[in-house]
């Protein structure tokens, strides 16, 4: 279990600075937003390459929607994840964070021929999941797909549903994430659905109940610690939540409060 951030909570005027600072906070892993990742690919790497803290992951920000209604917008989104999974493993990381949509569905009813609209997503989302992963699996880093809560996506809302997709690809790198803010809303038990999901989840973010740093809400880390540990969870835990008041103190004091549970 290793903690990561995402580079746009931490203090620094550059990538560097704020590099340096992670690694001074605790910090032992960095996450990123993907949208024009190639523009700072080279400062990325040559900032990581003075510092003890490694790659972790790229957190969507990929054009387009995979449950776009038309075709032009998939395609845009299949593109833009391969290319930010080819930078990923550039930088040594995990994987890119694929949301499959945000908001309402967009894909019309196909009655008579299915007319639930889940379903015609799922079997679509799983096709297109198919080519990621061909391609994940050549340059070896993962499709990590994220369930968000119902009021950010209609789609893929828990640990189980992200699974179901996962075993219907059936490719080694199609797997998903658990992030603590959406689990606190959709999740009867965190520790139990963390337990069942174990070894799907290659990715997770970190925040408290109110999506404030770990520690200012009411989000028990103790048990859904004691789970991962115990079925071996090794990757990233990145923090992705609203840093409070003074970073320089209230980051290592977060780091330092999950450590005792790690
Ligand atoms: C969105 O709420 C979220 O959790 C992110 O990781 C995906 O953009
Ligand atoms: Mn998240």
């Amino acid at each position: 279990m290793k903690l990561a951030i995402q580079d746009n909570r931490l203090p620094g005027k550059d990538i560097s600075e704020k590099i340096y600072n992670a690694e001074k906070f605790g910090f032992d892993g960095l996450e990123v937003w993907g949208h024009k990742l190639s523009e700072r690919f080279q400062e990325i790497k040559q900032a990581l390459e003075s510092s003890k803290i490694k790659f972790s992951t790229v957190c969507a920000g990929y054009p387009g929607d995979l449950l776009g209604a038309d075709r032009q917008t998939r395609e845009a989104a299949i593109e833009g994840i391969k290319s930010l999974l080819k930078i990923c493993s550039d930088l040594g990381g995990v994987g890119v964070i694929t949301v499959p949509t945000f908001g309402k569905p967009k894909i019309p009813d196909l009655y008579p021929w299915i007319s639930d609209v889940w379903e015609v997503e799922r079997r679509l989302l799983i096709e297109e999941c198919k080519i990621l992963g061909r391609y994940a699996d050549d340059v070896g880093s993962y499709v990590i797909l994220e369930p968000i809560n119902r009021y950010e996506t209609h789609f893929m809302n828990t640990l189980k549903q992200g699974v179901e997709i996962c075993k219907e690809v059936g490719i080694e790198h199609v797997k998903i994430m658990a992030d603590f803010f959406h689990m606190n809303i959709e999740e009867a038990s965190i520790p139990s659905s963390l337990e069942e999901a174990a070894d799907y989840i290659v990715h997770i973010h970190l925040a408290d109940s109110n999506r404030v740093l770990p520690g200012y809400g009411h989000t028990d880390f103790k048990e859904p610690f004691k789970v991962l540990k115990r079925k071996g969870y090794r990757n990233f835990m990145a923090f992705e939540c609203r840093v409070p008041g003074d970073p320089f103190e209230a980051l290592p004091k977060s780091v330092q409060y999950l450590r005792e549970f790690m």
